[in-house]
Formats: structure tokens, C-alpha cells, sequence
């Protein structure tokens, strides 16, 4: 069927600039546009995370950063108002986890990967992508906007837990900041949802000839397996919002119980904020994977390419994300252990989550098996993924801390969360993300991004990744909750203890504005190589899979002519009996060749 609506043949009229570059239908094209919106929010996400870092490490004094960035509403003499600290908290996090590392990641790659490592002419349905990517565009507006309105931008956390964020008169973030993130939320789950079912139906249905499922490379499996998580989860917090919604205009009372405001009795009575964190983390838990497997995905596909070895056991990798993916859905309420539920029900999640650390294992043996004796070539998108290897190792250490609900309880919400989700999911999703970016770039842009920039640019983010992340471990057993804007304000915290908080918190902050500034190395080089980059030869980096046997010059439909046919699967490098070191998927097998 596609065919004939994509006919590589140029039978169609002739695209104008809206159609080519804005209106785009075209799966390569929208990829683009994901990506570049994501840089953008990115950097907004880093601006304001290096904000409240300042005011972290120096509270109460006067820094006219802050004046600048948020002028004397906000900043009053240059301190940071508490409001404003916990609204740029809140759209640090929903910028970072949402619109950079499940819209920017999965949507950027997923619609460039899967119909070219499928041998597709281009996704199941070009409107509904094209509709997925603007819905995601007027959603990170919204959220945008939200910045800039009088009363501040919505300020519960990313988590929005009730009842900050149902009662308007709570505090300024909870009225029309708070709405606006409900609706920009809105916007985003239909695009997401529209976004996945389009990925779910190409996976399934316009593979090319002979792509089996088990030949499909595991950056495709991870796409499709995180687009039905997404399919399943998603939808749950929609609901949850429409209700938290009628708590907040209709008088309903699902999340609230009594409660008294000035000197004024609320009418709401006999709803549980713990129902929300049911719902909410229905959606949030899935959500870190949604994050997290398409980056594993990239990475098992980069880490092959370039140590010029199969993947260490494929199967098992398929295994391994599906077992992900089946557990994370059923861990969420290790997420709510100082709830309150039944220990015996603490220890159900303590279990599930414990599972999880299984198929996570077999995904870092199978890396590291993978990498051993390998004739690795350090490109900068290998060096990323080796340190999505190492970011998803310490990470996953703390996480066996944090799914024990005896010990959870000690450091809930404090800094030792934080530290643990950044390292494990932020680090090892952003770093898969650069990976992904410099691997495919010669695809997106038909040019090489230049690689020695790019190492400067990993050694800097790597470094400063574990300079930031490092020393909150020891800032949350210290006792510092997250979410405080100003520790010094405690009576004993002028004693050692909070006087180690103070340095490492002044610590990480330098560490934080030297790492967002190396982003501007990044940056630089992504647009300038777009341009005036080396142009790339067809197959840059001698990888097996099908996207690279397309023309460099990018055409509707992708091929020019007949669709590959497939043969094999994308690992064959190195193997023996052939002269080079490796077989594209498109070459026949040999009589009496084994498959792998
Ligand atoms: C990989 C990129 C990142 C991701 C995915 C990410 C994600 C998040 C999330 C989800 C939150 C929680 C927001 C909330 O509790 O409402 C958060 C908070 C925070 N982030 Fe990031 N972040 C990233 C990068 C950074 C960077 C580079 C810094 C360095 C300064 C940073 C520092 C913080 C801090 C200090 C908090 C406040 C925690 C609290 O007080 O609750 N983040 N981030
Ligand atoms: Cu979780």
C-alpha cells in the first residue's frame, strides 16, 4: 500500500517550504523537528536547573544571575523567591522527563529508525505522525508560556501530588500555572499516544521482505516495546488528570480530604491523595523505562557497531525488554512506602522491584560481553554509550537501596533520590540520546558531525555528570530533604554536618555550570556540521543494518526503486569465512552458512 502513495519515483507535486519543512509528513523530517525542539527545551531545562542551583549553594545572597533570569517579581534583590523556586524545580523536571527524554528521545529516533532500519517507505500513517509532532510542539508552548504568567508557573513537583496542586488558593503556582500544565500534559499524552501507535502498527505491519521479527535490530524492538508501555500507562494519567481536574473546578472530591485554608473550611471532604499516587505512578514508573529502553536500544546497536562484534546474546536482549517492560508496570508502589500501606503489601513492590534488577543485569553482562576483546573504536557515540553502561551500573546500585522499603524509608525524599533517578535514568537517557545524535547525524543531515569536538564535549559532560550527581548521594544521607530552597535557615545546620551539605552543595553547583556550559560545544557543533560538515560517505561508520543503504540525499519514500530484502540479521560483524568485517542485512547466506 505504501507503495504506491510514497512511490520513490517523484510522481507526486512539488513540495513547497510549508510542506517540506513544517507541514512535513515525511517520518525523517519529523524526526528532525523532534529533535531540534528537544535541544531547545533542553537548554531552557538546564538554565533553570543551573538557577536553583545557585540559589542552593548560596542562600539568602543577593546574585544578579538570578535578577537577570527572573527579574525583580521573581528575584527581588537577586534572592530567588521560594514560589519561584519550587516552579522552576517543577518545569525543570516535566521539561526534562517528558519533552527532552520521551518526546525528544523516542520521537526523534523512533521515527527515524524504524521505517529505515524496517525497510519502510515511511510510517504507518504520515498525518497522524505529523499530527503527533505539532500537538507535541503546542504542548511544550503551553508549558512555556507557563513560565511567564503572573502567578508563576505550576510549583507541586513533576508529580503534581495533591493538594498543592488542587487547591488554587494554596499557593500562586496552583492556579493558572497549575491549569496550564494540566492542559500542556493533555496535549502531550495525545501526541505521545498518537505518536506510539503509529510506531506499534509500522513495527508490526510494514516490515520489508524477510525482516522477520527476530532479524529486527534492538533499537527497533526497544522503540516498539517502549510505544506499548506508553499505549498502556499513558492513558492513566489522563484520567487521573481529568479528575484531579474536577477537584479543581467542579467541586468533586477525589484527591482531598478536609481541609482549612486561612481560616476558611473547604467544602471537599473524603477523597485520598493517596489514590492520586496510585494513578500517578501507574504512568510514573513505566514512564523511567519509557526513558530508559529506547537509549539501552541505541546502545546495544552502537556498542555491536562498534567493538565490530555481535551483540552478545540477542535473544536475551529481546528477553530482557520485555521482562522490563512487563515488571515496571507492576512496581509503582514502591514509589509510595511512607504512605502508610500494609507492610505486607511494601513487600510485594519490594519484590517486583527487586526483579527488575534481573533482566537489567543481563543487560549490562550482555554490553560488557559484547565490549570484551572487541576491536572497539572510540567514536564519541561509542564513548556515550559506554557511559550509559557505567551511569545504568552506579545507578542501578542505588536503585537495590531505594527498592528496599526498610531503607527507602530513611532517605525518602531526600537528596539520595535525586541523585539516584538522575544518574540512572537522566544520565543513562541523555547520554544514549548524544550517542544516538552522533551515530545517526551523517543520516539526519548527510554530513559527519566532527569527532573531535565530540570527544571534548563527552569527557566534559562525563566528568561533570558524576561531579553533579556524585556528591548528592552524600547530601541526601546527610539529611538534606529535596525540594528545600534554603537549608540554612535551620536551627543545627551550622553545626559539621550541614557544613558539609553547604560544600558539596556549592561543589555541585560549579560542577552543574561548567557541565551546561559544555553543552554549548554540542550545540555548536550540531548546527555548524549540519551545514558545513564533511559530507558523509553512504555508510560511515560499515554497519550491517538497513537505514545506511539509502542515498545520503534524503527522498520521499527512502529507496529509490525496489525495497531491500533482508537476509540475515544486523550483527554479522567479524564473522569468519567473510573478507570484511561485516555483512550487511541485505546479503544472501551462504549454502551451509549458519544464521548466527
Ligand atoms: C538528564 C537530564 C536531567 C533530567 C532527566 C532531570 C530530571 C529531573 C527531575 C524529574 C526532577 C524532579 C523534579 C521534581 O521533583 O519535581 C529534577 C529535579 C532536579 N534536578 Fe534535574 N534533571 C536533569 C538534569 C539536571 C542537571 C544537569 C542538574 C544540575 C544542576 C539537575 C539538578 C536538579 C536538581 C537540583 C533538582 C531538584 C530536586 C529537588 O529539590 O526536588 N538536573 N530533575
Ligand atoms: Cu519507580
Amino acid at each position: 500500500m505504501s507503495a504506491t502513495v510514497h512511490s520513490a519515483q517523484g510522481h507526486h507535486h512539488k513540495e513547497s517550504f510549508i510542506t517540506k519543512y513544517i507541514f512535513s509528513q515525511d517520518h525523517k523530517m519529523i524526526g528532525k523537528q523532534y529533535l531540534v525542539t528537544a535541544i531547545f527545551m533542553a537548554v531552557v531545562a538546564v538554565i533553570l536547573s543551573i538557577l536553583f542551583r545557585i540559589q542552593l549553594a548560596w542562600p539568602g545572597e543577593s546574585n544578579s544571575v538570578l535578577s537577570f533570569f527572573l527579574g525583580d517579581t521573581w528575584a527581588p534583590d537577586g534572592i530567588m523567591n521560594r514560589g519561584m523556586y519550587l516552579g522552576l524545580v517543577t518545569i525543570h523536571g516535566t521539561i526534562m522527563v517528558f519533552f527532552v527524554l520521551t518526546a525528544g528521545l523516542s520521537g526523534t529516533f523512533s521515527n527515524i529508525l524504524i521505517p529505515l532500519q524496517l525497510g519502510a517507505r515511511d510510517m504507518a500513517s504520515g498525518l497522524l505522525n505529523m499530527i503527533s509532532y505539532w500537538l507535541f510542539f503546542l504542548s511544550c508552548a503551553l508549558m512555556m508560556y507557563s513560565l511567564f504568567i503572573e502567578t508563576g508557573p505550576a510549583n507541586a513537583g513533576w508529580t503534581i501530588y495533591p493538594p498543592l496542586s488542587v487547591y488554587e488558593e494554596a499557593i500562586g503556582g496552583s492556579g493558572m500555572g497549575m491549569t496550564l500544565w494540566l492542559l500542556s500534559m493533555t496535549l502531550f499524552v495525545a501526541s505521545s499516544l498518537l505518536g506510539s501507535l503509529n510506531y506499534i502498527v509500522t513495527v508490526l505491519n510494514l516490515r520489508t521482505k524477510g525482516m522477520k521479527m527476530t532479524r529486527m535490530p534492538l533499537t527497533v524492538w526497544a522503540f516498539f516495546v517502549t510505544a506499548i508501555i506508553g499505549v498502556l500507562s499513558f492513558p492513566v494519567l489522563v484520567s487521573c488528570v481529568v479528575l484531579l481536574l474536577m477537584d479543581r473546578t467542579l467541586g468533586t472530591s477525589f484527591y482531598v480530604n478536609d481541609a482549612i485554608i486561612g481560616s476558611e473550611i473547604l467544602e471537599q471532604s473524603g477523597g485520598s491523595p493517596i489514590l492520586f499516587e496510585h494513578l500517578f505512578w501507574f504512568l510514573g514508573h513505566p514512564e523511567v523505562y519509557i526513558v530508559l529502553l529506547p537509549a539501552l536500544g541505541i546502545t546495544s546497536e552502537i556498542v555491536s557497531n562498534n567493538a565490530r562484534k555481535p551483540i552478545f546474546g540477542y535473544r536475551a536482549m529481546i528477553g530482557s525488554i520485555l521482562a522490563i517492560a512487563f515488571l515496571s508496570c507492576i512496581v509503582w508502589g514502591h514509589h509510595m512506602f511512607v504512605t502508610g500501606m500494609n507492610p505486607f503489601l511494601g513487600g510485594v513492590f519490594v519484590f517486583t522491584t527487586l526483579l527488575i534488577a534481573i533482566p537489567s543485569a543481563v543487560k549490562v553482562f550482555n554490553y560488557l560481553t559484547t565490549l570484551w576483546r572487541g576491536n572497539i573504536r572510540f567514536t564519541p557515540a561509542m564513548l556515550f554509550s559506554i557511559g550509559l553502561v557505567s551511569s545504568f551500573i552506579t545507578g542501578g546500585i542505588t536503585g537495590l537501596i531505594l527498592a528496599d522499603s526498610a531503607l527507602d524509608m530513611q532517605v525518602h525524599d531526600t537528596y539520595f533520590v535525586v541523585a539516584h533517578f538522575h544518574v540512572v535514568m537522566g544520565l543513562s537517557a541523555i547520554f544514549g540520546m548524544f550517542a544516538g545524535v552522533y551515530h545517526w547525524f551523517p543520516k539526519m543531515y548527510g554530513r559527519m558531525m566532527h569527532s573531535k569536538m565530540g570527544m571534548v564535549h563527552f569527557w566534559l559532560t562525563f566528568i561533570c555528570a558524576y561531579g553533579v550527581f556524585f556528591p548528592m548521594h552524600f547530601v541526601g544521607i546527610g539529611g538534606a530533604p529535596r525540594r528545600y530552597y534554603d537549608y540554612s535557615v535551620y536551627e543545627g545546620f551550622d553545626n559539621n554536618q550541614l557544613g558539609m551539605i553547604m560544600d558539596l552543595n556549592v561543589i555541585i553547583t560549579i560542577f552543574a555550570i561548567i557541565g551546561g556550559l559544555a553543552q554549548a560545544i554540542f550545540i555548536f557543533n550540531f548546527f555548524y556540521s549540519a551545514r558545513r560538515g564533511q559530507v558523509a560517505p553512504q555508510n560511515p561508520w560499515k554497519s550491517n543494518s538497513l537505514e545506511w543503504t539509502t542515498p545520503v540525499e534524503h527522498i520521499h519514500g527512502n529507496w529509490p526503486g525496489e525495497l531491500p530484502e533482508v537476509h540475515r540479521w544486523p550483527y554479522d560483524y567479524s564473522k569468519p569465512g567473510w573478507d570484511d568485517d561485516f555483512v550487511p542485512q541485505t546479503v544472501p547466506v551462504h549454502e551451509g552458512e549458519e544464521e548466527h
